[in-house]
């Protein structure tokens, strides 16, 4: 640095430096390909929204599916300087549609050619919901599974193994608790890991709760 540029360097307020650090935030470029693409899937009212958008933030645009009046929200994140494509389907309970919005979420899941398929689940309810998981798996899928809300899991006394659902599916779990964004950063985690990784063992073995940063809550 030469002694003009420490002379400006010095005289700069932190005012002025915080606004050239958030300027450049700004910068990085959202509007770009994505590079990699993840479908959030499950019932409806399990939160699914709820976590794509503390995956997405404010990188969000929706329009309709093609045809139909049903919205479809597309969110962008960068994870370890890829940027990834998140997208919300409409609730689906099966492979099978039987509703609009059911078809329109397995046309995604089709189209859109996924890397990862995020299937988020009412932990409460996790014997319902686990079927469709089978589905997924067995179409090809990418999966994870998101236990969500654990916190209501936790107060009904439910406790889940997420180390031995995982080693049973052979897919990553991860406990989630949308509403405070608790698991969110393992999700983003696991996204990258998976698609960079393959979903080789060593990704399952990291996903029990025994590695999960606030596993008290659902002891
Ligand atoms: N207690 C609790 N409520 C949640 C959690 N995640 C989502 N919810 C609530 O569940 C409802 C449905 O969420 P939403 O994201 O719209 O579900 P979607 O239909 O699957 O997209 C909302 O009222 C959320 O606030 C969670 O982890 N814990
Ligand atoms: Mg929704």
């Amino acid at each position: 640095m030469s002694k003009t540029e420490e002379k400006f360097q010095s005289r700069r307020s932190i005012g002025a430096r915080i606004a050239e650090w958030w300027s450049q935030l700004k910068r990085k470029p959202y509007e770009i390909e994505a590079q990699r693409k993840v479908v959030i899937v499950g019932s409806p009212n399990v939160g699914k929204s709820l976590v794509f958008n503390r995956l997405t933030g404010i990188y969000v645009t929706v329009s309709n599916y093609p045809g139909t009046t049903v919205e479809i929200f597309r969110g962008r994140t960068y994870i370890d300087n890829f940027l990834y494509e998140i997208i919300d389907t409409p609730g689906m309970y099966s492979l099978l549609p039987a509703s609009e919005e059911e078809r329109v979420a397995r046309r995604l899941l089709m189209d859109e050619r996924p890397d990862v398929v995020l299937h988020v689940v009412d932990a409460k309810n996790l014997e319902r919901m686990l079927p469709l998981t089978l589905q997924l798996i067995e179409a090809g899928f990418n999966v994870i599974l998101a236990l969500n809300m654990m916190d209501e899991a936790s107060e009904v006394g439910l406790k889940i193994d997420t180390e031995l659902l995982s080693k049973i599916l052979n897919i990553p779990v991860v406990p989630v608790i949308a509403t405070t964004g608790q698991g969110i950063e393992k999700l983003r985690r696991f996204i990258h890991d998976v698609i960079n990784k393959g979903s080789d063992n060593q990704i399952r073995c990291e996903t029990g709760e025994r590695n999960f940063s606030h596993s008290r809550t659902f002891e």
